[in-house]
């Protein structure tokens, strides 16, 4: 995985149109970076899909199998065996079975995506991820009839672990997507980042990405792949209900219990860029928005 990898989706396509507006037209305008506090926020608008930089992605990082401190999993994560690794495909497919990481990955298309990733906590990054779509090893594994909805489960191995010795979530740590959110093209098993292998603190060998989704949505270091019939339990949502919902799409419209998703610290960055608005749906709205016709998104939170 030394090399980068070509994606079909371009920037374009993961940009709201109107807030694709060209850098130098706006600071020509502005006559200069000390403009208006309006051209800041066009500015940061055009500069989100300005990836942050390595350093920044694996050092500030949610995973609580590590410690519950955004430094804990640069710290901790060493300590995770990712090879050799195998995922457990079962529930309602046509081959379940234990797969080798190898195999999993093996004949995959694999893509470099730049994507928003907006944490629940209110803070985002820019991600180059490198991956696959969910899609194809759906397809590979042949999805039964009947199923609608797709699980996952993180390893649990309390003796690499520090992190699952305190009960702070149900563990293992688990997720799942509708059937139609896993088959979307946008979402994606990544293997690594910026062209390397995934760095154990974001999820190796192998994590979901679900980028209009809130952070927590994309599970890291997969074990089990489940297809069934029903809305599985996933942690968050089984810790605290009323402030982590199924779904939990990025809408800057519907306020956390106990703070406003209206607007996200930006990590890193330069000048300006501290805080910038929250977008719907994380600005992938063209993209999505038609998967929740007549959902009230408010309740469906
Ligand atoms: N297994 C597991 N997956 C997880 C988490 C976790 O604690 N355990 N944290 C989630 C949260 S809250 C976020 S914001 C993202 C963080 O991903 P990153 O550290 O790669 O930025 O991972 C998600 N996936
Ligand atoms: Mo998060």
């Amino acid at each position: 995985m030394a090399h980068r990898y070509t994606s079909d989706l371009t920037r374009d396509d993961v940009t709201p149109k109107s807030l694709f507006l060209n850098r130098r037209q706006i600071m020509a305008g502005a006559g200069g970076v000390l403009g208006a506090g309006l051209i800041g926020w066009a500015a940061r608008a055009q500069d989100a899909l300005e990836p942050n930089t390595l350093e920044e992605i694996t050092t500030y990082n949610n995973y609580y199998e590590f410690g519950t401190g955004k430094s804990d999993p640069a710290r901790n994560a060493h300590m995770l065996t990712t090879s050799p690794w195998s995922i457990e495909i079962d529930g309602m497919v046509d081959n379940p079975g234990t797969w080798s990481f190898e195999q999993v990955v093996e004949g995959m298309t694999m893509e470099e995506r730049i994507y928003r990733f907006r944490c629940v906590e209110a803070w985002s990054m820019v991600i180059p991820w490198n991956g696959f779509e969910l899609a194809d090893l759906l397809a590979r594994v042949g999805v039964q009839e009947g199923a609608r909805y797709v699980a996952f489960e993180t390893a649990l191995r309390p003796e690499e672990m520090p992190g699952v010795r305190v009960p702070v979530l149900d563990w293992p740590y688990r997720e799942g997507l509708r059937l139609d959110e896993a088959m979307h093209p946008l979402t994606l098993l990544a293997t690594g980042l910026y062209g390397e292998d995934l760095p154990n603190q974001n999820g190796a060998p192998i994590r979901l990405v679900v980028p209009w989704k809130y952070g927590f949505k994309s599970i890291k270091s997969i074990v089990r792949i489940t297809l069934t019939d029903e809305e599985p339990p996933t942690s968050w949502n089984m810790s605290q209900p009323r402030e982590y919902g199924f779904y939990s799409n990025v809408n800057p419209e519907v306020s956390h219990p106990r703070w406003s998703q209206a607007s996200e610290r930006v990590i890193g960055g330069g000048l300006f860029a501290s805080r910038q608005p929250t977008l719907m749906f994380n600005g992938y709205e063209d993209e999505v928005a038609s998967l929740y016709e007549g959902m009230d998104l408010a309740e469906f939170f």
